[in-house]
């Protein structure tokens, strides 16, 4: 390990559930003992920058979790175990249909003070419930929340190290939006930064490159997919070949902000292959084709890795 991603783990603040987290990870792996189930880890939502130890305010990256909620519902329906590793309050899978509030606008008061779903959620909410109820019974999604970026890394790292034994089984969909800069904790003020004292100097460093070490030390064998976010469609396909070939990612999916909903290119080392959602299909997504695309690509990928 580089002596920059040495110096952020050892500086981090501990992980206040590592025992727990650690638990959850070796008996979800073990859930399979044929060892020849694959999983997937699907990273979701961004990753926020505390400014103070006892954080007040904090640097946010823009991420609804939308992708990575629908990516796991069409990893689970493929055959994938997934690991959810979500920003905390971001979308969550099988019950992206429903409105926002929807514990307080899907229900109503019958006659009798009980209570009952409303007749325009039924379908929507029978179908929310019997989905994400049947993956959590058959053991096929982990669900591990983070909110910080010293969380989000340090869960990974455990992630990528327990499913190390799963060899090309495995396979990381890295669709959070990861802070390039943080405050090391060591030099953050402890207390909440004041107001009166004027404006206000920060100082950022850069996150340690993180994907190469996920990639070529932490879990060497797995399937790695990342994503590359731009607002300039003119740059995007060159900075995500960039980081395929950097961090030698398996795939690089290359999204625009205001399109990501309608398109995104798929950058492999021969090809760049556009995928979009059915038009033609109301409620249809950009996630299910790609997953498709996708699983064919892991699929090919295992096959390789055995001969
Ligand atoms: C993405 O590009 C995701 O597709 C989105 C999904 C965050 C745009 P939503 O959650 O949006 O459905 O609202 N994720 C990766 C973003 C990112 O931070 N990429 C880094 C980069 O572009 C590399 S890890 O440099």
């Amino acid at each position: 390990m580089d002596s920059e991603m040495k110096s952020f783990f050892e500086t981090a603040p501990p992980l206040k559930e590592r025992d727990i987290i650690s638990e959850k990870l070796k008996q979800f792996i073990q859930n399979d003992d044929t060892n020849r189930r694959r999983v997937v880890c699907v990273t979701s939502g961004g990753t926020t920058v505390p400014l103070e130890q006892r954080c007040v305010r904090y640097i946010d990256n823009f991420s609804s979790g939308y992708r990575g909620a629908a990516s796991t519902e069409y990893f689970v329906k493929a055959g994938y175990a997934v690991i959810f590793l979500y920003r905390r309050g971001t979308c969550q899978p099988y019950s992206r249909s429903l409105p926002d509030n929807a514990f307080l606008e899907c229900f109503e008061f019958t006659h009798e003070s009980n209570i009952q779903v409303r007749e325009t959620y039924s379908e929507a909410v029978k179908t929310a419930i019997r989905d994400h109820h049947a993956a959590v019974e058959r053991g096929v999604l982990l669900k591990l929340p983070f909110t910080t970026i010293f969380e989000y890394l340090q869960i990974l790292q455990m992630i990528a190290v327990t499913t190390r034994s799963l060899g090309p089984h495995a396979m990381f969909y890295l669709a959070a939006a990861v802070s390039d800069f943080y405050v090391p904790w060591e030099s953050m003020v402890e207390h909440k930064i004041q107001s009166a004292s004027g404006p206000l100097d920060i100082r950022l460093v850069q996150v340690p490159k993180m994907l190469s070490v996920l990639r070529k030390k932490w879990a060497p064998m797995a399937f790695f997919i990342s994503f590359k976010l731009e607002t300039d469609i003119k740059i995007l396909l060159e900075k995500a070949d960039m980081a395929r070939k950097k961090y030698e990612m398996h795939a690089v999916v290359a999204n625009e902000l205001l399109t990501r909903k309608e398109e995104v290119v798929v950058v492999t080392e021969n090809e760049k292959i556009s995928v979009h959602r059915d038009k033609s299909q109301a409620g249809s997504d950009v996630e299910n084709p790609l997953i498709e695309l996708l699983v064919g690509r892991h699929s090919a990928y295992i096959k390789d890795s055995n001969t």
